[in-house]
């Protein structure tokens, strides 16, 4: 079987992954990123669309955010409807003039494909990681597997960026990672649609049929959800009905109708946090969905996957390049405690926002809960802080 080395293999090329590669790229680090999917199946996956304040301009300081700045969309605040009335949460006036950027995931990740490439570093598509090798050996490697064949990795060190199903986690011997897990019982009905956004905020929409998200893209394309029962298929969601019910959810007194068109994406999502500790064994480390999966409705998971590696990086290279393991024996804990704090955010925003199906005491204190971020300044202050930087706080 060929054989290469290389100084860091990197699982995934979601952004954690083509993130981590271009970083350590510019400190003169090697790393080979291994993608299952092709090129166009990453470029073109929907996802993600809200990038925190510290987060954007990491990006810029990293030299991949330009065309972010160019074209990502500066939002100040965010709408909340509650019982067909909006409220506005002025995020930047409640938190020190900082915004967020709505600039979709595969913007992203198009990005950070083209500085790969353009600086030559091996990046290799349709090429599964089949098995990891981080047990036995201060060499760990992976066997990797293509149409052209096997071939085996090995480096200094494993990184899985392999997201939430990834090989990474499964390869560490059962009983020493723990895995902490919550199901809620609701999912999302995602489309991409062809329509002006009726909106120039993201509305978070709290009705008594379920929860609504009205977000973009840009001014030619609108991304909307719809909380649905966890086991419902898109085969009972014909566009009328999926119009229909976000026409019916979003209405206030003023505004009864939201633009429609055509269809291009459409996707359903369970809803699930997940926590998986310590984010390291030996020489093999865990970064972004590999390591936690928070529910979208706290627009966190790309800005902690970003942000796993924004520490990761430093501390790969002050071990490869000056043996210094002090930053790389601090990253799991360091993480964790900001994912249990998005987890803790993002459990809060979705329970807040998405009627419980059956538990009407339940759905009693959530609604008092939101009643307090529209009425009082100091809640909505916190909501701000935490929606808008919590990955730099
Ligand atoms: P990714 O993006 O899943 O990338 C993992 C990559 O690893 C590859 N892979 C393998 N490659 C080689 N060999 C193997 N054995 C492999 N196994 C897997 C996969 O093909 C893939 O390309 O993980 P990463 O980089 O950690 O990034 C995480 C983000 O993708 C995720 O957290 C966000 O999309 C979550 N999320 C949101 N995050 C936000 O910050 N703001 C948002 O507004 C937001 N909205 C969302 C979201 C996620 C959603 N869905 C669909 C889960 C909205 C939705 C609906
Ligand atoms: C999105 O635009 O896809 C989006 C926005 C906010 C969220 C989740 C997803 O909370």
């Amino acid at each position: 079987m060929e054989s290469v080395r290389t100084q860091v293999v990197i699982i995934g090329a979601g952004p954690a992954g083509l993130l981590l590669g271009h970083l350590l790229e510019r400190e003169g680090v090697d790393s080979v990123i291994v993608e299952t999917r092709s090129r166009e199946y990453v470029e073109q996956r929907v996802r993600a669309g809200v990038i925190e304040y510290g987060i954007a301009n990491f990006l810029e300081e990293s030299g991949v955010g330009s065309r972010m700045r160019a074209e990502g969309l500066v939002h100040h605040g965010i709408e909340i409807r509650l019982d067909g009335v909006s409220h506005r949460v002025a995020l930047s006036e409640l938190y020190d003039g900082h915004a967020i950027t709505v600039y979709g995931q595969q913007e992203v990740v198009k990005d950070l494909i083209a500085a790969r490439i353009a600086s030559g570093a091996p990046l290799y598509f349709d090429a599964t990681v089949t098995s990891v090798d981080a047990q036995t050996t201060d060499e760990p490697s992976v066997v990797v597997s293509s149409n052209d064949g096997d071939r085996v990795i090995s480096g200094g060190y494993v990184v899985g960026c392999d997201g939430s199903h990834g090989v990474a986690s499964a390869s560490v011997p059962s009983g020493v990672l723990r895995r902490y897990e919550r199901l809620y019982p609701f999912s999302w009905l995602g489309i991409l649609a062809e329509a002006p956004p009726a909106t120039e905020e993201l509305i978070y929409c709290r009705h008594p049929r379920g929860f609504a998200l009205y977000s973009m893209r840009s001014p030619t394309l609108s991304r909307l959800y719809l909380g649905v029962n966890p086991d419902e298929s898109l085969n009972e969601w014909s566009d009328e009905r999926i119009w229909e019910e976000l026409t019916v959810r979003l209405a206030t007194k003023q505004v009864v109708t939201i633009s429609q068109g055509a269809i291009i994406e459409r996707g359903i999502t369970p809803m699930r946090s997940v926590v998986v500790a310590p984010m390291r064994f030996g020489r093999l480390l865990l970064a972004g969905d590999a390591a936690h999966i928070v529910p979208p409705t706290g627009a966190k998971g790309m800005n902690l996957a970003l942000a796993d590696v924004r520490l990761l990086a430093p501390a790969l290279v002050a071990s490869l390049r000056d043996h210094d393991e002090r930053l790389l024996d601090a990253y799991s804990d360091e993480c964790l405690r900001r994912v249990w704090r998005a987890e803790e955010f993002s459990t809060y925003m979705t329970q807040m926002l998405h009627p419980h199906p059956s538990a009407e005491f339940e759905n009693g204190v959530q609604t008092a809960r939101l009643r307090q971020v529209i009425e009082s300044e100091d809640t909505a202050r916190a909501l701000a802080r935490n929606y808008v930087n919590l990955s730099s706080l």
